[in-house]
């Protein structure tokens, strides 16, 4: 099996073409294929990938070719494996060429992440078509052997180790930054608006130790500016207040924001693949998951925490079940301000949970890997079974 296409469509956020664009790359630079990612907002993709031309129809990058999804569309001949990420629905042209191939493509759904166990049973189960005589294949990530894994390049963890063995005192100069004080935090925030953040900012500037907080900018700077009481916080602003140093930072690309990640102390991320890249990173988060109508992501929250607390110590699990809970607005979890005390005590455990964790992950294969091998399988025994 040689060829791919990834359909991606961007509804809103970065989560969708994040993930696209990351499997996209792995399947071209690890395992060799020829990928075409068919997007249909290139602006979007610019904003994690700056050498995107938005106004491209056909463009190469990074071993990828990256077209642009036009409504009609315009007849190719499909890819030997062919994934649909997140139920985008593929141009109707584009399935009826699906049925002229011989053996007909591998179609999978790629779904979204969660540790919740009922994903499990349902990784990899057959749709047939219902018209039609071609099978889509339900692929879910996910934290255990019965899901197809997790996004992870084969030399990211080699990557980290390095960058911060001898990169991060020339990271920090990069941002203007000396290295950090003895006892200083540094930490990043990425996340949708959240009415939990005055009272962590009000936290944060009455710390015993000194906060540096690195705020990409995004959907949570009209709600810090309101409480910094700075109408226009742009790009490049910094703010003092009390403890708190507060850097507003561009929105970078994917491998720069993965350096910060790798840099801080602890990072704030949300929706699916910042909270993925913060667990490669080797350092304590808190994650904001995506919100969903009747409160399900408080399911996928409880579900992380239980996988990602069940070998650190009692207190400081509660106290990482507290604060993710809290800034996830689950009712009755304790307040910001008490979370912040716990996190100050808690703080070494907590570091070094988060240095192991990756190693633990990693024992498994890759999301990339476990998908070329489930698409071989599914190519093979298709052929077979083609009189
Ligand atoms: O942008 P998100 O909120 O995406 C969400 C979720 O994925 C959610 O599951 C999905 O349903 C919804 O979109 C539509 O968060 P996420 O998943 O972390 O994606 C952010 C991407 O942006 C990720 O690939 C990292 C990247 N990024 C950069 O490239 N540069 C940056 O400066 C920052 C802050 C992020």
């Amino acid at each position: 099996m040689r060829t791919w296409d990834i359909f991606c469509t961007v509804i809103d956020n970065f989560g969708d073409i994040g993930i696209s664009w990351r499997l996209a790359r792995s399947l071209a630079h690890e395992h060799g294929m020829q990928v075409r990612l068919w997007v249909d907002d290139l602006a979007a993709f610019q904003r994690i990938r700056p050498e995107i031309q938005s106004e491209c129809d056909m463009q190469q990058c990074d071993g990828v070719t990256v077209c642009a999804w036009r409504t009609p569309f315009l007849p190719v001949v499909p890819a030997e494996g062919v994934i649909e990420a997140f139920g985008c629905a593929l141009p109707d042209e584009y399935v009826a060429a699906m049925t002229m191939q011989t053996p007909p493509p591998v179609w999978i759904n790629l779904e979204y992440l969660s540790a919740e166990s009922w994903v499990g049973s349902h990784h990899g189960l057959p749709s047939p078509h219902p018209r039609l005589p071609l099978t889509k294949y339900f692929f879910f990530p996910g934290y255990t052997d019965q899901t197809g894994g997790l996004l992870r390049e084969r030399d990211l963890l080699a990557r980290r180790a390095h960058f911060v063995q001898h990169e991060v005192d020339a990271y920090w100069q990069s941002l203007g930054l000396s290295a950090p004080a003895a006892g200083e935090w540094r930490i990043s925030l990425f996340a949708y608006e959240n009415p939990a953040l005055a009272g962590l900012l009000d936290a944060w500037r009455a710390c015993p130790e000194p906060i540096t907080l690195l705020v990409p900018e995004g959907r949570i700077l009209p709600q810090l500016a309101d409480w910094l009481g700075e109408p226009g916080v742009r790009v490049g602003d910094a703010f003092q207040r009390g403890a708190l140093h507060v850097r507003i930072l561009p929105f970078s690309s994917q491998d720069e924001y993965d350096r910060l990640l790798w840099a801080c102390d602890l990072n704030f991320v949300r929706g699916e693949d910042s909270c993925v890249r913060a667990q490669w990173a080797a350092r304590p988060l808190v994650w904001q998951a995506y919100p969903q109508a009747e409160a399900a992501h408080h399911d996928k929250l409880d579900a992380l925490l239980a996988i990602y607390t069940e070998t650190l110590a009692s207190g400081a699990a509660q106290l990482l079940t507290d604060t993710w809970r809290r800034w996830n607005g689950v009712p009755g979890a304790l307040d910001m301000a008490a979370c912040w005390a716990g996190w100050r005590v808690q703080r070494d455990a907590l570091k070094r949970h988060a240095a192991i964790w990756p190693a633990q992950l990693a024992t498994r294969p890759s999301l990339t890997d476990t998908l070329v091998g489930f698409a071989e399988n599914k190519l093979k025994s298709c052929v077979f079974s083609t009189p």
